[in-house]
This record gives C-alpha cells, structure tokens and sequence, in this order.
C-alpha cells in the first residue's frame, strides 16, 4: 500500500525554505551540494560548478533518488519515470541512502551558504494511475444550477482554478498516489506551486478576485451546468479527472432526454456533482456505472441539429425527419438558429418564414455560421433523409 512520509537529509544549520512541487530542478555542486535551484529559486550559495537545469515534462516525475548527507548534503542523483536522470552530482562524503518505487512530491528544506537539509516529501511504492480516457469527447460535470441567476468567472484561468478547486477534496483523499498526481496537474496547470486543499482554495479565490464577471439566468424547466474537458484516469478500479481546458457553462432542459442529448451530442459526460439527474430527472437510469462513477453516454444523433448560437453552441434541439413549423421549433425558438449539425444521409431545408415559406436554404452538411443572410430568421423547416 502506497503511503507518504517526508524524510529529512542533512543538519539543522542555514535557513529554512518552503517544499514545492519540483517542475524545474538544478544544482551547484563540488565536494557537496552548495545550492539547488527549484524552479529558479536558488537556495544556497554560489560556490561549486552549476550543472544544467532539468526540466520535468507534464507527465514526469522523480522516481528514483540517492543522496549522501551528513550536516549537510554531500550529493545526489535523481531519475525519472521516463528514464531520464540527473547527477549524480556532489562529493563522496556523508551517508548514503537510496529510494525507489517512489513519486517525489515535494521539496523543501535549509540553506545558508550551502545546501543544509533536503527535505523531500515522498510517496512510497507509489502506484501510478491509468490513464482511462484521454481525447476531444470526455467532459466533466463539477457544478449544477437551478433557477436563477448565477455568477460566471470569465477569465480563463479563474475557470480552470475554480475546478481544480471543486475537484480537489475528493480526488485527492482517494489515496496518496493520487494525491500527489493531482497536486501536480494542478501546479503545472496553474504554474503555481500547490500541494494543499487550503492552497488549491487559495489561487482559484484570487484567480476570481482578477477575473471579470458576467451573470447567467437559468429559467424554469432548465439547468445550468458547468463543465470542462476533461482527462480521465482510474486508480484502484476509481475515477478521476483533470480539467484539460477551462470550464464552460451550460444550459440544458431538464424536461426531455432529447434535447439534452442535443445539448451533449457525442459525447461522455462524467457527472462529478452527482446530481444532474436529480435537476434533470429525464436522465434517471441512464447513466452507466464505470469505474463508481456516474457517467451519461451521449450517442451521436440519428437527426438535424439546430443550435441557437453559431459553433454549435446554446440551446440546442434535434429534429428527426419530417416537417416542422414555427410552434415546434422548441427549445431554439423562432429567429434564433445560428448553426446546424447534419449528419451524413440527411438533408434540412430552413426557411425565413412560418409554414415553409419564404427565401429557404439547403445543407446537407454541417454548417459552424448560418451567415449573414441566413442568421436568426428561421421559424420552419424541413428535414429529410436522402
Ligand atoms: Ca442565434
Ligand atoms: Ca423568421
């Protein structure tokens, strides 16, 4: 069973520094460690030969670590996950003691004109999670909203925060091994040194402190989702996930499978709130239970898709073949479409007008943008298969 501990290397002289999320790692040495230079904080002094900065890759961490120390440090070498190591620099003083099968959390301890004490946090017989999904159809569901009117972080990296943020206290009391990967997404992800729920808390409060607002007003029979594109990995036979772009927010009807289906078309939705269902009891018994997590498989649509909004954006309802006019437009509502998903062996005909009249349009493909002569008139149309 993996578990953490920190284990100190060295004395007690010098001053103390913080232990941080290790993304760019250096030393000074000679015949001991005279400095380390954690993402370009030098703690130490400047004598000894400074040897080149190693710089983690996103997914790459210290696996592997041997060090000397007395009262102060002597000498160490670490390596990666990918094979890569750094050192072995420094003297041949001191004890010597060796670590594998481990993830290096973090790194702290005490320097005055050399290295004093290492102090690395470490998870032992650490246990890498899986990666369970990784591409453009995963999403996350972390918050759901009911009618009203609701605050929206504009700011991309204030979004991203906020769900690591809304993540976090259950992610990383799954286990220790998961703990250290998550703090380290988030630290890269927000380059910012984070290994605590309270830190977590910390950056995304004053990533919405320097973010613009704007309001969302969820209406009645309607729910207000956020979501983000996400990772998702599994640890011991569980979920998690890692945000890979900001959040967005969402409205679906809560009222018809369909037109949710519309909203989410194609894609898998894990619903970390564990409550869309109960905003939207149209989904009860349709989510599939994997790795004890709820998550809705939305297929890809047997029908035309009209959007509200052009990329395929807003409100959304699908239309199967037949004739439609103004009073079925549905969620969309009259004048409103902007863009159209049509899948292959369909054909949609939009018209200006109610009862199919007026100038029309023919896709019979996708189109991201109506344009300008076709934006925000559609009150009927036609769908077909051919
Ligand atoms: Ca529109
Ligand atoms: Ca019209």
């Amino acid at each position: 069973m993996a578990y953490k501990e920190t284990r100190s290397f060295g004395g007690n002289g010098g001053g103390a520094f913080n232990p941080v999320v290790v993304n760019r790692f250096a030393v000074n040495s000679g015949d001991e460690l005279d400095a380390v230079i954690i993402n370009d904080n030098q703690y130490g002094g400047n004598g000894g030969m400074r040897h080149d900065t190693f710089y983690l890759q996103s997914d790459e961490y210290f696996n592997y670590m041997d060090i000397r120390s007395g009262d102060r440090v002597d000498k160490i070498c670490l390596r990666t996950n990918k094979g890569r190591a750094y050192g072995p620099y420094g003297g041949m003083g001191g004890g010597f003691q060796v670590f594998e099968n481990i993830r290096i959390f973090t790194i702290g301890g005490r320097s005055g004109a050399r290295v004093d004490r290492l102090d690395v946090t470490m998870i032992r017989d650490y246990q890498p999670s899986s990666i369970y999904q990784s591409g453009p159809s995963d999403f996350v569901v972390t918050k759901v909203f009911g009618v009203g009117t609701h605050k929206f972080y504009e700011a991309e990296r204030a979004r991203t925060a906020i769900t690591y943020r809304d993540l976090c206290s259950t992610t990383v009391a799954m286990n220790v091994s998961v703990e250290a990967e998550f703090f380290a997404k988030v630290s890269t992800s927000l380059n910012a040194s984070v290994t605590t729920q309270s830190e977590t808390e910390k950056v995304a409060e004053s990533e919405k402190q320097a973010s613009t607002t704007s309001t969302y007003t969820i209406n009645s029979g309607e729910v207000g989702l956020v979501i983000s594109p996400a990772d998702v990995f599994s640890s011991s036979g569980k979920a998690w996930f890692a945000p890979t772009g900001p959040a967005t927010f969402v409205t679906a009807k809560c009222g018809t499978y369909e037109q949710i289906k519309a909203q989410f078309l194609n894609k898998r939705v894990w619903d970390f709130s564990r409550s869309m269902d109960v905003q939207a009891p149209v989904l009860n018994g349709k989510s599939i239970n994997e790795l004890g997590a709820i998550c809705y498989q939305f297929p890809s649509d047997t029908g035309v898709i009209i959007y509200q909004n052009g990329d395929y954006q807003g409100r959304a309802t699908s239309f199967g073949p037949g004739r439609y006019n103004v009073d079925s437009l549905g969620w969309v509502g009259n004048d409103q479409a902007s863009s159209v998903r049509v899948p292959s062996g369909f054909k949609v005909t939009l018209f200006e007008h109610a009862d199919c009249s007026g100038r029309s349009k023919v896709l019979t493909s996708s189109a991201a943008n109506l344009g300008n002569d076709f934006n925000d008139i559609v009150s009927s149309l036609i769908v077909e298969k051919i």
